[in-house]
């Protein structure tokens, strides 16, 4: 049986992967910072069949004791700090966990053994102010906050200690991935849990920044997939896992209200924009959620995945849009606001 040790365990991947490896018959280590609240709601159903053990990636210590009491086959590096808007008012922790965090555990992994496989968790953020449309393996990175930056080390110190070192590590530049479990402060969520209160009337209107920015959305469910076949491979390599397609932000807030039969008329420019739904403002933007320095686009081709692992997408924009969309609406029916809207 072999083992995987999944750090980030409580976050949207870390729930998927952790499924997907239980279902290939791993033994599945999910690493957990304390935290002062129960969170493992997203794990709530494999709970029982993971080994979730305790750790932090700012913290070395604990690292090597995990690392010494498991031995695992792979390590899947999916924890960081992961809201961009967050690695500008905390742009030093951020750069503790998602950049040098990376690096404690090649070390780590370099002290205690060589050759355990290595995933990092890099992001299509490192591209930012993109040089290429649409962006490849080969497309200079550009980026442009706290966070991509952080990320742009842990992607190049991967790939160092895999040159210098001979450790299998691979960076998987994954694209947005959205689900019904993403984080509500990440755009796709935000809208599709508030156009879900405002369908059963527990809400009017909501607030949003750019809604030109462009993204590259895809399924987690179908990313998870990618991650493991990177590390199935005879050579250790980097790839783009994305969809090849892009949308806006405008057009996520059409789709998710189209979802439940209520198509929006947009109304004014910039800051005074609003959306409409029979002559009745839902959407407003506001520039609090507007960011010092925006993505305005990303687009990933995902040849290379496709050629050398055999992975392609297979949930279209829409379905990701309907299951978000329609599991926010059941869950709010079932548990009521004050249970969700925390
Ligand atoms: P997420 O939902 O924000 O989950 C992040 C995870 O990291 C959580 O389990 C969090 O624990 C954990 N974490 C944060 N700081 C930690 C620390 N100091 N020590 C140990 N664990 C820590 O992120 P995600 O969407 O699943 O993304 C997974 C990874 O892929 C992240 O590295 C992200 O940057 C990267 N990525 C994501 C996307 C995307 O579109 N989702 C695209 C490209 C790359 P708590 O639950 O305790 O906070
Ligand atoms: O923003 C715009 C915002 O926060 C997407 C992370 O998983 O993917 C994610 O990063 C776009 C941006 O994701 C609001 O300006 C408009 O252009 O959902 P997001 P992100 O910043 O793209 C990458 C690949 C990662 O690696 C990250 O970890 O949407 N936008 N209005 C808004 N965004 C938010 N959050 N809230 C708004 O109200």
């Amino acid at each position: 049986m072999k083992r995987a040790l999944i750090t980030g365990l409580t976050g949207q991947d870390g729930s998927y992967l952790a499924k997907f490896l239980l279902d290939k018959g791993y033994k599945v280590y999910g690493m957990h910072r304390r935290t002062s609240m129960d969170i493992f709601e997203r794990v709530g159903d494999i709970k029982n069949r993971i080994q979730i053990v305790d750790g932090d990636l700012t913290d070395t210590a604990s690292l090597i004791r995990l690392l010494r009491e498991i031995n695992p086959d792979e390590i899947y590096n999916l924890a960081s700090q992961s809201f961009v808007p967050a690695s500008w008012t905390q742009p030093i922790s951020t750069g503790n966990i998602t950049g040098l965090g990376v690096l404690r555990i090649l070390e780590v992994i370099r002290l205690i053994n060589p050759k355990i496989k290595f995933y990092q968790a890099s992001s299509s953020e490192m591209f930012g102010k993109a040089q290429d449309n649409p962006q490849t393996e080969k497309t200079p990175f550009h980026p442009s906050n706290p966070y991509a930056i952080a990320k742009v080390y842990g992607y190049w110190i991967t790939k160092h200690y895999k040159e210098a070192y001979g450790i299998f590590a691979c960076n998987g530049i994954l694209f947005n991935h959205e689900s019904p479990t993403r984080g509500k402060q990440f755009v796709t969520r935000k809208i599709s849990h508030s156009v879900a209160k405002i369908k059963l009337g527990f809400q009017e209107c909501f607030e949003l920044g750019n809604l030109n920015a462009k993204r590259d959305w895809g399924f987690a469910g179908d990313y998870a997939e990618a991650m493991w076949l990177m590390l199935q491979q005879d050579k250790p390599d980097d790839y783009i896992i994305a969809t090849g397609e892009t949308h806006s932000v405008r057009e996520f807030v059409e789709e998710a209200f189209n979802v439940v039969d209520m198509p929006i008329m947009w109304e004014g420019e910039g800051m005074n924009e609003v959306g409409k739904y029979n002559g009745k403002i839902v959407i407003k933007v506001n520039p609090k959620f507007y960011r010092p320095v925006e993505v305005d686009c990303l687009l990933g081709n995902p040849e290379k995945a496709k050629r050398e692992l055999g992975w392609e997408p297979k949930t279209k924009f829409k379905e990701i849009a309907r299951m978000m969309v329609n599991y926010d609406i059941k869950r709010l029916g079932e548990k009521g606001l004050q249970a969700v809207d925390r």
